[in-house]
């Protein structure tokens, strides 16, 4: 199967494709985004963020920033000279976000009540600019299931710790369900940028998503502890059989969050180990750090290639991304020629 990118339009719509779902929106005279630190009434968002095409999220501040330099060099981005790249949101001193022409990088933190909250006011970001079609990214790390330490996995579907495949909100004292769907074409379109020379394998699979580190992903050494060895072994094992390849703590909320405002989504996650091996994570920070840049270098090579199609990187490393004018595009799926 191969892909390419096509233009859909000619004219570029002045609304935004992000869906609000949410009436109540219409009737504020401003809204603040408060834990991003900008606001509709305070910041001329549409001027800011309308060129916006790829918003990528992952958990820790420094390592967004250290993607958004990667991208940097990656598109040859160019900034002003005398200016330095900004933490936009560095005033709500909750989540850092970086923008690298169409790029938006964001940390958003451990957990699903934390990516919950980004995600809410991104994808109000996201309409308030009138961004038409995003692709957002979930680039982190997770516990391997069957799977070495260093190994890249696209998660296919995400799951909570019972294998459902939804994420459950209590809104108004009431359970809500909303469906955690990924989209298809993006996996396979991201395996295919996997390079045969990249020293570690990239797979596709199910993720497991918890809302604790420890008890909850099955962990012995946590503070607390009330299943034996056995137990632990037969809940991994079942995980494994039932197709789960990782674990880890946000891809539920993002991929349900997402698809509720029908957005395109995918989850690139690292293993730091092979859970079915043990629970610390021993490996050295050099090796750790190494392993963290691998679902970097995969979504920037998707990126990229977006860019080079759509002759927005001028040249390599001395031109400037040309992100005057958004337009929209639409990914089709080809018959003979190749992704490539
Ligand atoms: C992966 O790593 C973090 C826990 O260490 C958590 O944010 C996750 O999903
Ligand atoms: N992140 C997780 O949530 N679990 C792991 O085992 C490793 C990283």
């Amino acid at each position: 199967m191969s892909f390419s990118f096509q233009e859909e339009n000619d004219e570029y719509e002045d609304v935004s494709t992000v869906m609000v779902r949410n009436s109540h929106l219409d009737l504020m005279d401003q809204d603040i985004l408060y834990h991003l630190a900008l606001g509709s009434g305070s910041h001329d968002l549409r001027a800011m963020f309308g060129d916006v095409k790829f918003v990528c999220m992952g958990g820790t501040p420094k390592r967004m920033e250290q993607f958004a330099y990667r991208l940097m060099e990656e598109i040859s981005y160019k900034i002003p000279t005398g200016t330095t790249l900004q933490d936009i949101s560095r005033y709500s001193y909750r989540y850092s976000m970086y923008k690298v022409g169409p790029v938006l990088c964001i940390s958003h933190g451990m957990g699903m009540p934390s990516v919950g909250i980004l995600l809410h006011e991104i994808i109000k970001l996201m309409f308030h600019a009138k961004v038409v079609d995003p692709v957002f990214f979930r680039i982190g790390t997770s516990g391997g299931i069957g799977l070495e330490g260093g190994t890249v996995i696209i998660s296919d579907e995400a799951v909570d710790g019972t294998l459902q495949p939804y994420l459950e909100l209590q809104i108004l004292g009431k359970i809500v369900r909303r469906s955690s769907i990924l989209d298809k074409k993006l996996q396979w379109e991201l395996k295919s940028l996997a390079e045969p020379d990249d020293p570690y394998p990239t797979v596709i699979g199910k993720t497991v998503c918890t809302s604790d580190f420890y008890e909850g992903q099955g962990r012995m050494d946590g503070a607390f502890c009330d299943f034996s060895e056995e137990e632990r072994m037969e809940y991994l094992e079942k995980l494994k059989s039932n197709g789960v390849r990782n674990i880890e703590m946000e891809s539920l909320a993002f991929a349900a969050l997402t698809h509720h405002a029908g957005i395109k989504a995918a989850v690139v996650c690292v293993t730091l180990l092979d859970r079915l091996k043990g629970d610390q994570i021993h490996y050295p920070k050099e090796v750790l750090d190494e392993w963290q840049q691998r679902p970097q270098k995969l979504v920037c090579r998707y990126i990229k290639k977006y860019l080079s199609k759509r002759g927005m990187i001028l040249n390599n490393h001395c031109g400037s991304v040309n992100v005057k004018s958004p337009r929209r595009f639409k990914l089709v799926q080809q018959e003979s020629e190749s992704y490539d």
